[in-house]
C-alpha cells in the first residue's frame, strides 16, 4: 500500500503498528529514507541489546525465553537471518520459531536479511535500531546470524553485547578464535541441563580470571526458563547504570561514527562494482573509484 511521508510519521506517532512496520521495511529497502523520516520522530533511548554465539547455541530460543517473562514490557526483535546466496531472501527459521510472541501487541519482530555484506553489519540494522527507538520500546535484542565479521560488528550497534556459549560443541575455543571474547558484556552458558555445563562455567571462569575480565556468567535453559529472571535482572541494572553514570551517551557517541562509517561504506562498495576492469590496472581502478566517489558525495 502507497503511504506518504506524513501518514507514516502521523501513525507511527499514533502509535499505530502498521506504519511502524512500513517504516522498518524502509529501513531496509533505503535508509536514507529512514534516516530522513527517524529525524522528524521523537526518539526515546531504549536497551539495544546484540545477542551473538555460534549456530544452534540458542539465541532465538532464549529471546523467546525472555519475551515469555516480559509482558509488562514492550520490546522490539530483529532477528539478522543469512541470506540464501542464491536468491538472496531471507530465510524464515526464526520468524517462525518466534512465531508464538509474534502477534502479541508489545513484541515486534522483524527478520533482516543479511545480503552477505562486505566487512561488517549491514546498515539497515542501524537504522531498524533507530526507529524501534522512535517507536517506544524498552529494550530491543538482535540477534545476530552467528557466522564471520557481524557478530564482532555487533558491537557497534549494540548497548549491551551477550555472547551465548553452549556445552554443546568446542564453542570456547571458536569464541576465542573469533574475538567474541573482547566484545562480550555478559556471558551467557545456555543449555544448563546439559551436565557439560558446570565445566564450561568453570573453565571459562578460569579464562576470565586469567585475562582480569570482570565479567558476568550466566547459567540459563531456555526451554524451561531457568536462569532467565536473572538475566532480565541484570540487563535492566546495567542499562540504569549506563544511563545514570553516561557511558551510554559515550557509546552513542561512537555509534553514530559507526553508523556513518557503514553508509558510507555500502556506498563505496556499490561504486566498486559499476567499474569495469578491462582495460584498467588496479592504479587505474583505484583513481576511477575515487573520482566516482568524489562526484557522488
Ligand atoms: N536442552 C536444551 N536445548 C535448548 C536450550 N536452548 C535451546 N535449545 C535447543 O537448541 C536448538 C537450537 O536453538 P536456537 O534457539 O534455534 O539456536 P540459535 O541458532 O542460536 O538461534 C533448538 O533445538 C532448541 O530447542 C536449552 O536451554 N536446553
Ligand atoms: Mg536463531
Amino acid at each position: 500500500m502507497q503511504m506518504s511521508e506524513s501518514q507514516i510519521l502521523d501513525g507511527i506517532r499514533s502509535g499505530n503498528r502498521k506504519y511502524f512496520a512500513k517504516l522498518l521495511s524502509i529501513c531496509e529497502d533505503d535508509p536514507a529514507k529512514a534516516n530522513h523520516l527517524i529525524s522528524n520522530l521523537e526518539k526515546h533511548t531504549a536497551h539495544l541489546i546484540g545477542i551473538t554465539g555460534s549456530p544452534g547455541v540458542g539465541k532465538s530460543s532464549i529471546i523467546n525465553a525472555i519475551l515469555d517473562k516480559s509482558d509488562d514490557k514492550r520490546l522490539g526483535i530483529i532477528a539478522i537471518d543469512p541470506s540464501s546466496p542464491f536468491t538472496g531472501g531471507a530465510l524464515l527459521g526464526d520468524r517462525i520459531r518466534m512465531q508464538s510472541h509474534a502477534t502479541s501487541k508489545n513484541f515486534f519482530i522483524r527478520s533482516f536479511a543479511s545480503r552477505g555484506t562486505v566487512g561488517g553489519l549491514s546498515p539497515s540494522i542501524f537504522e531498524a535500531c533507530d526507529a524501534f527507538e522512535t517507536f517506544g520500546v524498552d529494550s530491543v535484542f538482535i540477534e545476530t546470524v552467528g557466522v564471520g565479521q557481524s557478530d564482532v560488528e555487533i558491537a557497534n550497534v549494540a548497548d549491551t553485547v551477550i555472547v551465548l556459549l553452549s556445552p554443546d560443541g568446542g564453542d570456547e575455543i571458536q569464541m576465542m578464535k573469533a574475538g567474541l571474547m573482547e566484545i562480550a558484556d555478559i556471558f551467557v552458558i545456555n543449555k544448563s541441563d546439559n551436565p557439560l555445563s558446570k565445566g564450561l562455567f568453570s573453565k571459562l571462569k578460569n579464562i576470565l580470571e586469567m585475562s582480569k575480565k570482570d565479567i558476568p556468567i550466566f547459567l540459563t535453559n531456555s526451554i524451561t526458563g531457568d536462569g532467565i529472571d536473572n538475566l532480565i535482572k541484570t540487563l535492566e541494572k546495567r542499562f540504569s547504570l549506563m544511563l545514570e553514570n553516561g557511558s551510554l551517551a559515550e557509546k552513542r557517541k561512537k555509534r553514530v561514527v559507526k553508523h556513518a562509517q557503514a553508509i558510507l561504506r555500502k556506498k563505496i562498495d556499490r561504486i566498486f562494482e559499476t567499474i569495469n576492469a578491462d582495460r584498467l590496472n588496479i592504479e587505474e581502478i583505484e583513481k576511477e573509484a575515487i573520482r566516482k566517489i568524489c562526484n557522488k558525495l
